[in-house]
């Protein structure tokens, strides 16, 4: 194992960038960000870093809005060998908390809004400094990158330090911080931008938020590496997408975009003449989305499969068929296969457990060498947890989940994480998180509740208390009241026959 600059992600990413006066960020009000712009802003934030004595694989947490200033910022912290670990803005103190206490980190970067709190979780972990920056890109971590020299040196590191830190709920209910390499995000990032055929003049429409795999590795890499502008906005607002449509090329989106693009009569064949490649991901894309757009505009979306710890595994082809219901091959340099619960190698067509090597799958999750060693078989596949087929030629379908998870609007959410809260309240015996499909978000959280008896709970009982120690988008849209739970023989709760009964809570409703 060397250590060299050669083995940091920001040297590849920095290869493909534009020419200095090249676009490379533009933002709603038109104003233009070039790559000379970007080299030197990050350039600035490395040093700035440095400064405040961040150290090779030193973690930085960020729980900031999205703006050019974090995406600097994350780029600054891979320049001076540090670890980036984003944060979802809807999480909590109570949440920050947690990853603060895991990740240990020496900086940590919150919105002004969260700053009292923020230090003083922080002062509990010895994190040696806390910055600033709002939805603006405004705080103190801008101005202490605009008082450094900017740099290009960028720091040596082994293709197998630690980049980024993403925390990614466990089944157990506490968060896994899933450790991932410069090699990690370097060949998934190489991987993506050669099989989705980024060309020049490309241009990518960025409306996710960068605390996730998808919008921060899979979207912002593809279009550094191609140095191609992004349509940089702060989040998915129809009005706003739909204006720049007509002048982007590639749009990356989770399944609640495509519907709700196309619920909007001004979505139109016209509006994406333009365009060359919609991606789909994070969700299942139903059948029926993928058939109405192709109707709509001409254009199959290109659903692609991936998650946290491994980037992204399988993708529909550029060139040859995008069948609906599929997430495609194995990526290149990605295995991938199918096995029962004990392990053994399912054959074409059988149902199983789908599990990956290579390249792109994560070291491991921090501090959690036990669960790790869980996850991956003694060869090194990593066990993903979704249920998928696979057919003769490779081609994956992703079926179900062996975890119990809930997917909604892209977000993944553990019920156990909300169980636990809600099992703790005054009143309650007991409750069963799930998910039910939502017109909107693909799948909804609601919670089934057992009251103890003699208390008469409502909605509200349950839903208020929650607020603050969970993100909003976890808690449940609604809440039902039962007697008891349905078990089976062995005392486990039944979900499915939940889901099955509310199966259409929502669909009825919206219709
Ligand atoms: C927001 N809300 C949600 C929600 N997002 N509720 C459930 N599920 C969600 N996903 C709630 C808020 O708490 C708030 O509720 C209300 O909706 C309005 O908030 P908002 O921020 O204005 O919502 P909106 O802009 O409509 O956001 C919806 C969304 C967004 C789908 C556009 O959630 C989004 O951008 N999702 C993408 C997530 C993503 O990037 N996933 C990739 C993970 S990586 P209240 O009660 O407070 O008013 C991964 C690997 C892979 O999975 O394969 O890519
Ligand atoms: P995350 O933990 O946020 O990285 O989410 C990863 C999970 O999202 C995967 O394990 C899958 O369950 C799910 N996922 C991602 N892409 C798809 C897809 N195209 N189809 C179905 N599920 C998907």
């Amino acid at each position: 194992m060397t250590l060299s600059p050669e083995n940091n992600l920001y040297t590849h990413l920095r290869r493909g960038f534009g020419i200095d006066n090249a676009p490379c960020l533009i933002l709603p009000d038109n104003s233009v960000i070039t790559y000379g712009e970007a080299r030197k802003r990050i350039g600035q934030y490395a040093t700035a870093l440095k400064q405040l004595g961040l150290k090779r694989q030193d973690r930085v947490s960020v729980q900031a809005e999205k703006s050019i200033e974090s995406l600097f910022l994350y780029l600054g912290v891979i320049q001076a060998g540090g670890t980036y670990n984003p944060l979802n803005t809807a999480y909590t103190q109570s949440e920050l908390e947690y990853f603060i206490s895991d990740a240990h980190p020496h900086v940590v970067v919150c919105d002004p809004k969260t700053e009292t709190g923020t230090k003083e979780i922080s002062s509990r972990y010895n994190v040696k400094h806390v910055l600033c920056l709002d939805n603006e890109g405004a705080g103190s971590a801008c101005d202490l990158a605009s008082g450094a020299e900017s740099s290009d040196d960028i720091v040596a590191a082994n293709e197998d330090d630690v980049a980024a830190i993403i925390y990614t709920s466990g089944t157990t209910g506490r968060s896994k911080g899933a450790m991932l390499s410069h090699n990690n995000l370097i060949s998934n990032a190489r991987v993506l931008h050669e099989y989705w055929q980024f060309v020049p003049g490309d241009v990518l429409l960025h409306a996710l938020p960068i605390y996730h795999v998808h919008g921060l590795f899979v979207a912002c890499h593809c279009a550094l590496l191609n140095g191609s502008p992004m349509y940089f906005m702060a989040k998915f607002e129809i009005g706003k997408v739909l204006e720049r449509l007509a002048t982007s090329t590639v749009m990356m989106g989770v399944p609640t975009f495509y519907t709700r693009l196309l619920s909007d009569d001004r979505f139109t064949k016209e509006l994406c003449a333009n365009m060359r490649l919609f991606i789909s991901g994070s969700a299942p894309l139903l059948a029926e989305t993928h058939i109405e757009f192709e109707q709509r505009t001409g254009h199959r979306i290109l659903e692609r499969y991936g998650m946290t710890e491994a980037g992204m595994v399988t993708s529909n082809p550029y060139r040859g068929e995008r069948v609906a219901g599929t997430v495609g091959f194995a990526l290149p340099g990605v295995e991938a296969r199918i096995a029962d619960e004990n392990g053994k190698i399912l054959k074409a067509g059988d149902i199983g457990v789908l599990e990956i090597k290579g390249p792109n799958v994560f070291k491991g999750y921090r501090n959690m060498p036990e669960k790790t060693a869980e996850e991956f078989r003694a060869d090194g596949y990593f066990i993903t947890g979704d249920i998928a087929t696979m057919d003769e030629d490779g081609r994956v379908s992703i079926v179900g989940r062996n975890k119990d998870l809930i997917i909604s609007g892209g977000l993944n959410i553990y019920p156990k994480e909300i169980e636990t809260e809600i099992d703790d309240l005054d009143g309650v015996t007991e409750s069963a998180i799930i998910g039910v499909p939502h017109p909107d978000f693909g799948e909804s959280v609601v919670a089934v509740v057992v009251a103890k008896p003699g208390c008469e709970l409502l909605q509200n009982d349950i839903v208020d208390p929650l607020n603050g120690r969970l993100a909003r988008f976890k808690l449940p849209k609604r809440v039902f009241f039962v007697d008891e739970l349905p078990r089976n023989t062995m005392g486990k709760v039944q979900k499915n026959i939940l889901r099955e009964q509310h199966k259409d809570l929502f669909l009825i409703q919206s219709s």
